[in-house]
């Protein structure tokens, strides 16, 4: 971990540089004069990858002959991004691999854009799950993540004519140079037939006839934490048909028929949620989850055997979370385990697997609470649907204790959801199942109690906890940012590297004059990288010294782009109406992905680059106001973006964003939030000072108050003139002059539904928005709030998020501060 300007060894370099070309020789097969610069990133990363996984073997069997208790993640999303640096940062190869390559002719940054992006998820809940990973091997916490191996992960967003389309992202077509095959590695899932009930010793067993079986084979990743003293495998899902090819149907002729088996298998693995719209996308949805559930346990299971011999204690050597409700099987599927094919009596199985289980929320919203049709279940599930039952009976026996004759009480706890057509619901399936279930945030943990599981709060008391999300700083701040982590390391010392709560010393230098000249330097830079991207992709041209104004995310009416563009719309409106004021320069820069079936915020999408289009190519208003949308938002991308940061966007309507982490990222490279009160941001709040950070709009309250009111939003823009002509111009078409009516609908419910408050937010953002212009102004009070916002980040990291699962859940030990 060499300090800034230390000299390599160059032993040491001779070594790195020799192996890298061993690797492009017998592992790629290329020769140095003819090889691409991918050939000479694959030989790279398998150099490295040779260093990994010697710690890797090395620290999993000390965790084997120490018996330790391991943790299971399973999600079924991992959005991981680029591996090469994170890696070599992380073992402290950086440097030495920059120079070895140097040398060979190849640069480091080159090599490194081609590396694909693993987005093998959609956004913040798979996001997370990769920095949990990290966070784990920093923390030396045996660990193994599971998820599956899509072919396909999150679509390719191209932007057409202001469209967004989705294209098929192929990032294993050049091969995955991080990650092992283990052929041997293989587990049979189940799908449908019938299940048959015999009695045994005067004990009724349930023995489940398949119809249907698909193979699942393991692919591991080494994930290696700070400092690579620890490594832990991710280890993804891939489908395979037991049947791979029908000979006799090949040879009648029909080729295709012959390997429809093997089709329908490995739709499992092909892509990251399909689209559910269709009742088949629905089904393939569901085989997904069992497949990974199955797959997973079975794995962890034979593990524990393999070192226990029995399965009574397996809650004190192995912690099985839940990423949100779509590994929620795993309640099912360990009973089965326990009961159908360990012989388990029913009420110690129960025992075993509420202990071993936990659960995290990370939505409120009604529509991505999973549920699905008993129908469904008893075609795929049928042992599974059986179980679900039974677990039903003796959790509403318990609800029928604590309220006795309270119908509606039993109702809303039950498993089973019979308002619409009977379907399982798989939130209160995890909640029963786990000795405890997390929100992410402190606010959205108090709502679920108050809101989607009260009752179930109230029958399992105690079984709520917090647990605010975080972020790795290795990626987020010292891969990100490598300006800012050099001055950081310069004014807190190296230690910084290690104990993020070092950022502290900041506090002190935040109003030093000098210092600030360094900070501004380092945020231009940063800027300047970003100005030439949006020149390259969009030809728009941009000043590094204007305000640079970020709302990235997974784009959602519940987030609020809609606010922010109509704000930029009225900004221009009024840019216009007097060009002479001293107007604050401001780029407003957008980047995300709509879900492919939701037409509204691939509308909103539309309008930012119909408004774009109209105001980037306005004369009139003196280059003022620039608006962009970058396509295809993805980790790489966002680790551009974050760094160049001045004003991060967190509009969500309050009550709505579970947590955020893209708000942490951001403070953290000295970004100054605008938000409402919500999620994670009140903790942003209460740690850099309301001072700042920029709150406007509705409170939680507020927004429930206002919609059982159903308020119509006429009122409020009758008494806003900006908002008024800013809906007006997007609904009479003066952003789309060929197409008059094409935001029509977002002007309807603008004026009428406002189910997200914008309307009602509007003119509290607007005055905070100028709060923010005035603030921009004055430049040394602006970076004093910014080196601050960096200072008072500490607590939003991820390892300080995993020490108090592993502390509160899951009971493992963790490895204090790093030495250095
Ligand atoms: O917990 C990670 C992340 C939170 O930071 C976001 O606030 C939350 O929206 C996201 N939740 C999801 C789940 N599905 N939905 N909607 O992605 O989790």
């Amino acid at each position: 971990f060499p300090a800034p300007g230390q000299p390599v060894d160059e032993l040491v370099l001779a070594e790195i540089k020799s192996a890298i070309l061993v690797k492009l020789t017998l592992a790629v097969g290329k020769d140095a004069g003819i090889a691409t610069t991918r050939d000479w990133y694959k030989a790279a990363a398998l150099a490295l990858r040779d260093r990994i996984v010697h710690r890797w073997l090395i620290t999993d069997k000390q965790s084997y002959d120490g018996g330790r208790k391991r943790v299971y993640y399973l999600s079924l999303e991992f959005l991981i991004g680029r591996l090469f640096t994170d890696a070599l940062n992380n073992m402290g190869l950086l440097p030495i691999f920059e120079t070895a390559l140097g040398d060979l002719g190849v640069g480091l940054s080159d090599l490194r854009k081609c590396e694909p992006d693993a987005a093998l998820g959609n956004g913040g809940l798979g996001r997370l799950a990769a920095c949990f990973m990290e966070s784990m091997a920093t923390l030396a916490i045996p660990a193994i993540g599971y998820g599956i191996r899509y072919d396909f992960g999150l679509f390719r967003q191209i932007i057409h004519d202001g469209w967004q389309q989705e294209y098929p992202d192929e990032w294993l077509s050049f091969g995955n140079p991080w990650e092992f095959q283990r052929p041997e590695v293989v587990y049979h899932v189940h799908f449908g037939g019938g299940v048959e009930h015999v009695e045994v010793k005067g004990r009724d067993r349930a023995i489940w006839h398949p119809a249907e079986t698909v193979k699942a084979v393991a692919y591991d990743t080494p994930i290696v934490g700070w400092r690579g003293q620890h490594v832990n495998a991710l280890r993804l899902w891939s489908a395979r048909s037991a049947d791979p090819l029908n000979l006799d149907v090949f040879n009648t002729g029909d080729y295709l028929g012959a390997s429809a088996e093997e089709a329908r298998a490995e739709s499992i693995c092909k892509f990251l949620y399909p689209n559910d719209e269709s009742p088949a996308g629905r089904e393939l949805r569901l085989r997904q989850e069992y497949f990974f559930v199955s797959a997973s346990l079975q794995d962890l299971v034979k593990r524990h055997l393999s070192s226990d011999g029995q399965l009574r204690g397996l809650a004190t050597k192995a912690a099985v979370q839940l990423n949100d409700t779509h590994p929620s099987l795993a309640v099912a599927e360990l009973m089965r385990i326990l009961v159908d094919l360990h012989n388990f009596r029913w009420d110690e199985a129960w025992k075993i697997t509420v202990a071993t289980l936990s659960y995290t929320n990370h939505t409120l919203l009604p529509e991505a609470l999973e549920t699905w049709p008993v129908e469904l279940f008893e075609r795929m599930l049928p042992r599974h649907l059986e179980i679900i039952y039974r677990i039903n009976v003796n959790h509403l026996a318990l609800a029928d204790e604590r309220c006795p004759g309270d119908d509606d009480f039993k109702a809303s706890v039950s498993l089973i959801d019979e308002k619409s057509g009977r379907r399982v619901r798989m939130g209160q399936l995890a909640f029963v199942g786990s000795h405890r279930i997390n929100g992410v945030s402190a606010m959205h943990s108090d709502l679920m109690k108050e809101t989607v599981f009260h009752d179930l709060n109230h029958l399992y008391q105690g079984r709520i906890t917090n647990k605010t999300n975080g972020i790795t700083f290795r990626r987020w701040l010292m891969l990100a940012n490598p300006k800012l982590t050099e001055l950081l390391r310069e004014a807190c010392g190296e230690a910084v590297l290690d104990d993020p709560s070092r950022l502290g010393l900041l506090e002190a230098r935040a109003g030093d004059n000098a210092f600030q000249q360094q900070f501004r330097a380092v945020k231009h830079h940063n800027k300047a990288a970003l100005a030439r991207l949006i020149g390259e992709r969009l030809n728009v041209k941009i000043d590094p010294s204007a305000l640079f104004d970020i709302q990235i995310k997974r784009i959602h009416e519940y987030k609020r782009q809609l606010l922010n563009i109509l704000e930029a719309v009225a900004l221009y409106h009024a840019i216009k109406d007097d060009p002479q004021r001293d107007w604050v320069p401001r780029v407003k820069i957008f980047a995300g992905k709509a879900a492919a079936s939701y037409r509204y915020a691939k509308l909103i999408i539309k309008l930012i680059n119909d408004v774009a289009e109209v105001v980037n190519n306005d004369p009139a208003i003196g280059g003022k106001l620039k608006i962009v949308f970058l396509a295809d938002y993805n980790v790489s991308l966002a680790e551009i973006i974050i760094p160049a940061a001045d004003l991060s966007e967190q509009i969500s309507t309050a009550g709505m964003e579970a947590s955020g982490t893209g708000n942490m990222k951001l403070a953290l490279n000295g970004a100054l939030t605008i938000g409402t009160l919500d999620g994670a941001n009140i903790e942003i709040r209460d740690h850099v000072g309301t001072e700042n950070i920029a709150i406007f709009g509705m409170e939680a309250m507020d927004v429930v108050v206002r919609r059982r009111q159903g308020l119509d939003a006429t009122d409020v823009i009758r008494r806003s003139p900006q908002l008024s002509r800013a809906i007006s111009a997007i609904a009479c078409g003066e952003f789309s002059p060929g197409d008059p009516d094409r935001f029509e609908s977002i002007a309807h419910a603008l004026r009428h539904h406002d189910h997200y408050m914008v309307s009602a937010d509007f003119d509290s953002y607007y005055e905070c928005q100028r709060g923010v212009d005035a603030r921009w102004q004055v430049a040394p009070a602006w970076t004093r709030a910014s080196i601050l916002n960096v200072a008072r980040m500490p607590w939003f990291s991820s390892d300080r998020t995993i020490r108090e699962y592993a502390e509160e859940i899951w009971n493992v030990p963790v490895r204090g501060v790093l030495p250095q």
